[in-house]
């Protein structure tokens, strides 16, 4: 039905679901709909029937019941998507996500996200956990967190209108300059994601894409020790295979300076 995606994240089948449940909802009515229609055509065609008709024959009054089925599928696609929104967006304030890591056992991991034309820088708080103080690092065009953890997105942008979309794991948010925006997901095994801008944003847009890569605790704990103590901050890394069958290989280097400038290159590409 949709095509198969890989789901990075705990909460993405909520996302499913709802347009699941779209589609099985629009094909049926549709299918429905179009069988009385051309029911209709031939049974009361000129030939048969040259006379419109005062009233509608009973069997057609009784369509009141398609009426019914349709308001049923209305309130179950409203009620699934008043789930899903509380889930995802309401509920989900960091204290909540905080406790629910902590009684999960699972990391909580907050990012600052900035789209600029055309990549994203992540800037993270640092071992003590703040933003705005000298121990902050960035990375450019590449994003690392660790498995089985919350991450919490503060997002924006520099310049103009970006989306910060991951389909793995069904996230897709505006940045937006002069404001703040929050997504969340939650990880779950190591892996590389691709990180895409889906709000046309200028001539680049097609290129402005990151690498998303959850590690291991382990690999995550040694990277912010390293990152804490003042070591230039120097990501590299490789994304294999983005979806859709295609076979991509990509390196990164992208370096950084404590003022928050960042610069990214691209090692090769093929
Ligand atoms: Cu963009």
């Amino acid at each position: 039905m949709r095509p198969d995606l890989a789901e990075g994240s705990e909460v993405g089948w909520l996302v499913d679901t709802a347009i699941d449940i779209v589609t099985i909802g629009i094909i049926v009515v549709g299918v429905l709909s179009f069988i009385i229609f051309i029911y209709a055509l031939i049974r009361y065609r000129r030939t048969r029937q040259p006379f419109a008709l005062r009233e509608a024959p009973v069997w057609l009054r009784r369509i009141v019941y398609l009426d019914i089925a349709v308001l049923l599928f209305d309130l179950t696609l409203l009620s699934f998507n008043l789930y899903a929104w509380h889930e995802i967006m309401i509920d989900a304030d960091d204290q909540y996500l905080l406790r629910k890591a902590q009684e999960e056992g699972a990391g909580f991991v907050r990012v600052q996200v900035v789209g600029r034309q055309f990549f994203w820088a992540f800037i993270y708080p640092g071992a003590d956990q703040t933003f705005g103080t000298t121990d902050d690092y960035t990375t450019g065009n590449i994003m690392i967190v660790p498995e089985n953890s919350y991450v919490v997105v503060d997002l924006t942008a520099k310049d103009v209108l970006h989306s910060f979309f991951i389909p793995e794991f069904r996230v897709k948010y505006d940045a937006i300059p002069g404001q703040r925006t929050r997504v969340w997901f939650k990880t779950t095994e190591p892996g590389t994601y691709e990180i895409a801008c889906a709000e046309l944003c200028g001539d680049k847009h097609y290129d402005m894409r990151a690498v998303l890569r959850v590690v291991s605790q382990e690999e995550w704990e040694a990277w912010v020790a390293r990152r804490s103590n003042g070591v230039p901050g120097i990501v590299s890394g490789t994304l294999h295979a983005f979806g859709g069958g295609e076979h991509r290989q990509k390196s990164f280097s992208s370096s950084l300076s404590h003022s928050g400038s960042v610069s990214v290159q691209e090692l090769s590409a093929n």
